[in-house]
């Protein structure tokens, strides 16, 4: 099986872990499961779930213990873009060439829709505790990771900045900062979450914070680029995802061709890092070559 169809075999196997700890909609609420649905069952590249399940393999994790944290992960990633495409963000009306959930379910159930998924992603991952009762000290450090690096000193932190520097030119250190808070920080969550569960020590956590860095800016900046070099058809009429926007970003601070070459860069130290963790097969460190070279 070569790479491509390795990684749909994972996406399929992941989609199916975030079915299965989907609530189904019942009860007068019933609507708000089905938004959670729509979103969270959207497509996407699922990169956070797999890049968790991936380092928990590296590192000796055998059990489906992992299984509630990734989809934890991908709610709360889900979450962000539904409350980032609201009106009183970026106020798009498409993602993933879809209408967005505060399009399909008007802007209140949006906004619910987004807090119901980080709740339950928490209720969610908590729910490892019945799994693997004797690890609680592990997940209890593991969620401790979800919530800091969601929050105010991770993604949250970083989403604040940057709707704050709205229509300001910002300065390459408060550029990172956004980028390592708003993009690295669930990048980072995924991979130290799948360490921590697999029992890693101090040292090796470390370690994968610090490829799971590179990898969010490198990400981060890969988005920079698509941004001025794809177009995304939204019913049948090309857009360029970034012509509403203007704003500081890798490409308009160091030009595209600058922008690629520091992607490279980066992503090849991520890799050199992952391989002092001495992978069993080829699949983590391809995957982390195909995030350079993906195209959306
Ligand atoms: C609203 C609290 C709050 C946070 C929003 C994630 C985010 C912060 C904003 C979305 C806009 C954006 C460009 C964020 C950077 C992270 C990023 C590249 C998100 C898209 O992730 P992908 O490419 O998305 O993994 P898919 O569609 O594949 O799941």
């Amino acid at each position: 099986m070569n790479f491509k169809e390795t990684y749909q075999r994972k996406v399929e196997a992941i989609e199916n872990v975030l079915r299965a700890y989907l609530p189904k909609p019942e009860g007068y609420q019933a609507v708000i499961m089905e938004a959670m649905e729509y979103s969270l069952m959207a497509g996407g590249k699922r990169i956070r779930p797999m890049l968790m399940q991936e380092t928990y393999g590296l590192l000796g994790g055998k059990s489906q213990v992992i299984e509630p944290f990734m989809a934890a992960i991908e709610m709360i990633h889900t979450y962000s873009l539904v409350h980032d495409d609201l009106p009183a963000m970026d106020n798009d009306d498409y993602r993933r060439g879809r209408k967005t959930t505060h399009i399909v379910y008007g802007e209140d159930m949006g906004i619910l829709a987004g807090d119901a998924l980080l709740n339950c992603a928490f209720e969610t991952a908590a729910k490892a505790f019945d799994i693997e009762p004797e690890q609680s000290c592990r997940i209890g450090k593991a969620i401790q990771i979800l919530s800091s690096k969601a929050g105010i000193y991770g993604m949250i932190g970083g989403q604040v900045v940057d709707v704050k520097s709205a229509g300001e030119v910002i300065s390459g250190e408060k550029l990172d900062f956004i980028y390592k808070l708003k993009t690295g920080a669930l990048i980072e969550a995924s991979m130290m979450i799948g360490a921590i569960l697999a029992g890693a020590d101090a040292k090796q956590v470390d370690a994968v914070e610090a490829i799971a860095g590179k990898i969010g800016l490198a990400f981060q900046i890969q988005d920079d680029i698509l941004d001025v070099t794809s177009t995304e058809e939204v019913l049948g009429k090309p857009i360029h995802s970034d012509e509403k926007n203007e704003k500081t970003t890798y490409v308009t601070w160091k030009g595209l061709e600058e922008a690629k070459a520091l992607v490279e860069k980066i992503s090849h130290e991520a890799v050199q890092l992952l391989m002092s963790l001495k992978p069993k097969d080829e699949y983590l460190p391809q995957l982390l070559e195909s995030l350079i070279d993906r195209d959306k």
